[in-house]
């Protein structure tokens, strides 16, 4: 390490006196112009990263959900998954040190992760359509320049994508190719493949109005259309030309506030979706004859998807292990049809795709989806091969069609995070080969009428959890206090956690009625007020 070039360096992107800053639920998120510093270390955390694993790392620019105004950054490991655990402690660590204490740092963090300074390291770097973005991805270039670090800068990517590439350039072009072109030929090759086998011939079927949330994923699926078999009729809005990033729109618009995002123009009985800002999250979506909004979320699509992967198991004649992992947020509805009615085993972890990818490779095949449309599914190597084999060398024509089916839905997710792209292409070829239409699809059951809020308090580490999150341990007495509230209404269920990625408390709350799931939300938002310091005048009934 030269310390003359990291003390140059380093004095270009100071750290704000007194600002201290965490690694949260998908990395740091803030206002844009406090990341200046953050960024540029963490350019250094992924050339470190990348000498300890002898791998290419990630580094995506982007707050995803959070307003325009903020931004963010998200470590990519080596097979596309979300920076190790043990890491997130180092980024922290790098991030808050003092500009004298740098060296200091990078020196403790080589020492207790055996980094050796001397290997070569590989960063790819990616950016959203936030204007801070391009300026705040330079900064990071920075880092990797100051330890020696070799890039490669794919511009404005969507999250996933980077994810992808940094899996494809580790396993050495097994998983695909490292360029956007090898990403979309890859995932229309299995899509046009899977939509021949369908007989559903209605129009009205492949149409989707696709809210962008005027963020990357528009442009990215504007560069897609011309490798989409000419069936697919989609249509772009709220693709960033005219509104700003996420306001009133997009995948955690539409999740919280349960109407339709501003921008889109939704008649009777249509199939929309909402991509979020970095289109790593989809809803689903339409309004009935009546007006009245029908949302399908996270736990729909993953029960959709478990559905079909049931179906098709049972047809190869195949008992490869499936579960589904979910979390707290799941509308209980969803974890009772998978359980009682499609018997498929499912697990609850925190908040937070990291968590829910790690219990997913536990299994054959594992299904994770958070309500708020963040998931996808995991194949073990075994039952990739196993299904690649019998794709190929099955006698029995039914059930090799039906590993053909698998083997292309192996081919069209993207296994390294949660994509909208991927899973928007995963639910249509589901809806087209089994004939449903969306309102079929919600009616596979009923979600529990539910409500989510969102409160600031003067620290929102005051709330600590236990219990996949579904329990508050401190402070003392607010879980009591939400015990007793959630016995005053019937097929209730409530919890309270900090955000790891906004400075918020959240609160869900279901019910049996929607009068009840609001009035149960807002009760908890009173007792997190009054136990955990809340900010401003206390909240207000829906
Ligand atoms: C990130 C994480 C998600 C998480 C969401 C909200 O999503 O990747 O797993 O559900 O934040 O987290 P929290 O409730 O802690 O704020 P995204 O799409 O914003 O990157």
């Amino acid at each position: 390490m030269d310390s003359e070039a990291l003390k140059k360096y380093s004095a270009l992107h100071p750290k704000p006196a007194g600002l201290t800053l965490q690694y949260g639920t998908a990395g740091f998120r803030a206002k844009a112009e406090k990341l200046d510093h953050v960024m540029f270390r963490m350019g250094m955390l992924a050339v470190l990263r990348s000498k300890a694993v002898a791998s290419t790392i990630g580094i995506m620019v982007t707050a995803s959900h959070n307003p325009e105004e903020d931004n963010g950054v998200k470590l990519v490991d080596p097979l596309g998954e979300m920076l190790h655990p043990s890491w997130e402690e180092y980024a922290t660590q790098l991030a808050n040190a003092e500009e004298h204490e740098l060296q200091q740092t990078i020196t403790e963090i080589c020492q207790k992760a055996a980094v050796n300074q001397h290997k070569d390291a590989s960063v790819f770097i990616g950016r959203d359509t936030r204007p801070s973005s391009e300026k705040l991805s330079q900064s990071a270039i920075d880092g990797i320049f100051v330890l020696d670090g070799q890039y490669h800068d794919y511009g404005l990517v969507t999250t996933p994508q980077l994810h992808y590439m940094v899996c494809c350039q580790n396993t050495q072009g097994q998983y695909g190719k490292a360029t956007l072109e090898g990403y979309y030929e890859k995932l229309s090759k299995a899509f046009t493949e899977l939509i021949k086998q369908s007989s559903s011939s209605g129009e009205s079927q492949k149409h989707l109005k696709i809210d962008c949330a005027n963020g990357i994923g528009a442009l990215k699926l504007s560069e897609m259309e011309p490798y989409f078999p000419k069936e697919v009729l989609i249509q772009l809005y709220n693709d960033g030309t005219k509104e700003k990033l996420n306001h009133l729109c997009g995948a955690d618009f539409v999740k919280v506030h349960q109407k339709p995002p501003r921008g889109l123009d939704m008649k009777p009985n249509e199939r929309c979706c909402s991509f979020d800002g970095d289109a790593d999250r989809i809803v689903y979506y339409y309004q009935d004859a009546t007006g009245l909004f029908h949302l399908i979320d996270g736990d729909k699509i993953a029960t959709l998807i478990s559905i079909f992967l049931k179906e098709l198991l049972a047809k190869v004649g195949q008992t490869l292990k499936m579960a589904v992992v979910q979390t707290a947020y799941a509308n209980g509805s969803s974890t009772r049809y998978l359980e009682e009615t499609l018997k498929v085993p499912v697990h609850c972890v925190k908040t937070g795709v990291k968590h829910l990818h790690h219990k997913a490779q536990e299994f054959d095949i594992g299904v994770y989806f958070e309500a708020n449309g963040h998931g996808t599914v995991l194949f073990s190597k075994a039952a990739e091969t196993k299904i690649r084999r019998l794709a190929k060398e099955e006698k029995d024509n039914e059930k090799r069609e039906a590993a053909k089916v698998l083997e292309n839905m192996i081919d069209l997710i993207n296994q390294t995070v949660g994509d909208a792209v991927s899973d928007m292409l995963v639910i249509e070829a589901i809806l087209a080969l089994k004939g449903l239409t969306v309102q079929q699809w919600d009616a596979v059951y009923t979600d529990l009428p539910n409500r989510l809020l969102k409160i600031q308090v003067a620290d929102r580490r005051v709330i600590d959890t236990t219990d996949a999150e579904r329990r508050a341990v401190t402070p003392p007495g607010l879980q009591e206090k939400i015990d007793a509230l959630v016995k005053k209404y019937k097929l209730s269920r409530a919890f309270v956690r900090p955000s790891g990625t906004e400075d918020v408390v959240r609160i869900y709350a279901e019910a049996d009625t929607q009068e009840n799931a609001d009035a149960l939300a807002h009760e908890v938002s009173l007792a997190v007020y009054h136990l955990a310091g809340g900010k401003g005048a206390p909240p207000q009934p829906l």
